[in-house]
């Protein structure tokens, strides 16, 4: 047997293989297809029986002991390899934490999810349609006629030019939204529609995008006194102020009739606005009884079924509610603003849980 093939020579460099290619270099040169031991394996074939057998057996054992030592000496290696990168990749747990930024919830969306939750507990349920409409969806069907000053193009943002019954519009208010759900479907209908308005108005009181708030309730029997009952409810629960002082005033809008305002009482000490009691009010919402004509213009008969409606605009609710003082903080995307007036997403203790 060739003195290279001695089991101290092979012990021998595989113990000073000082790495995973090194090692397989080295079982490359024994055990590869024309590596030493396998040469000899296959010149047994040219033997005799008995030599065969005899050299058979120590080729066999020299095998076992080249492959046992190589896997004993590949585990040292890598082990080594481990040890390294352990303590190479030390963690410093005493190092500051890095700066992470959550987003925040802004006081429009905290109010659009407060009012749903309020009107979602009186069984109302939430719609929602396109911010661009057709004008018979936003004003015809409204009855607001074609020379309501509301139509004219100070007020709407016009698609397409002209103000004529083939126009679309950026919706005025979110009405259409349950003009398309009269039309859609049959009464009974509860619904609540948050969503985004136009009108072609800029000043400090005015964004020419602005959010509101609608319900709409049709069925056989509702009369004002459930309208008031409900609104009366709802602000008691959105102010969280259980004896809230309140008034109706009549009012007029195109689409309900008898219609109404509702002022919350209010005083005002070092510019600072206190809700829910005081001798001075604050216009809130507008409400009423919807017209017998918009219901036909729906296809609602208007002998079988009657309901009320309301609507509010949710910046003025949001400024009442979070002490807000200036409408134009609202859409100017400052971080600083909303890192002030927004809510953080995981604070579930405003909302009531439903
Ligand atoms: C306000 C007043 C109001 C409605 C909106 C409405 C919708 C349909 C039928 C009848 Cl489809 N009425 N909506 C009714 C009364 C008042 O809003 O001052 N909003 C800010």
């Amino acid at each position: 047997m060739s003195s290279t093939l001695d089991k101290n020579d092979i012990a021998n460099k595989i113990d000073k293989a000082s790495s995973l290619d090194k090692l397989e270099e080295l079982r490359i040169y024994y055990l590869g297809k024309k590596g030493l031991l396998t040469s000899e394996m296959k010149s047994l074939s040219l033997l005799s029986v008995e030599e065969k057998k005899e050299k058979g057996q120590k080729l066999n054992i020299l095998k076992k002991f080249l492959d046992n030592e190589l896997l004993k000496k590949k585990n040292i290696i890598e082990n080594i390899a481990i040890d390294e990168k352990i303590k190479s990749e030390k963690i410093d747990v005493t190092l500051p934490s890095r700066n992470f930024f959550t987003g925040k919830i802004h006081p429009i969306s905290q109010s659009i999810y407060k009012i749903i939750d309020i009107f979602a507990s009186m069984g109302f349920s939430v719609e929602s349609g396109p911010d661009i409409e057709t004008d018979f969806n936003n004003f015809t069907a409204l009855n607001i006629p074609s020379h309501h000053p509301a139509r004219e193009m100070q007020d709407t943002f016009y698609i397409g030019g002209e103000s004529n019954e083939e126009d679309r519009v950026l919706r005025t208010h979110t009405s259409p939204v349950q003009v398309r759900s009269m039309l859609d479907s049959k009464p009974p209908i509860r619904i609540i529609v948050p969503g985004r308005t136009y009108r072609s108005d800029s000043d400090a009181t005015h964004t020419p995008m602005f959010h509101q708030i609608e319900g709409l309730l049709i069925d056989e029997t509702s009369t004002m006194a459930h309208l008031k009952g409900c609104l009366i409810d709802f602000l008691k629960e959105f102010f969280e102020i259980d004896d809230l002082q309140y008034r109706f005033r009549p009012s007029y809008f195109p689409f309900t009739e008898p219609s109404a305002e509702m002022d919350i009482a209010f005083t005002k000490k070092n510019n600072v606005i206190n809700i829910g009691e005081g001798n001075e009010w604050l216009e809130i919402l507008g409400c009423g009884m919807v017209n017998p004509r918009v219901l036909e213009n729906c296809n609602i008969d208007s002998n079988k079924y009657q309901g009320f409606a309301f609507g509010m605009g949710i910046e003025r609710l949001s400024m009442l509610k979070y002490g807000i003082t200036d409408m134009r903080g609202f859409f100017d995307c400052d971080f600083r603003w909303i890192n002030h007036y927004g809510f953080s997403p995981l604070d579930f203790s405003s909302s009531s849980g439903i």
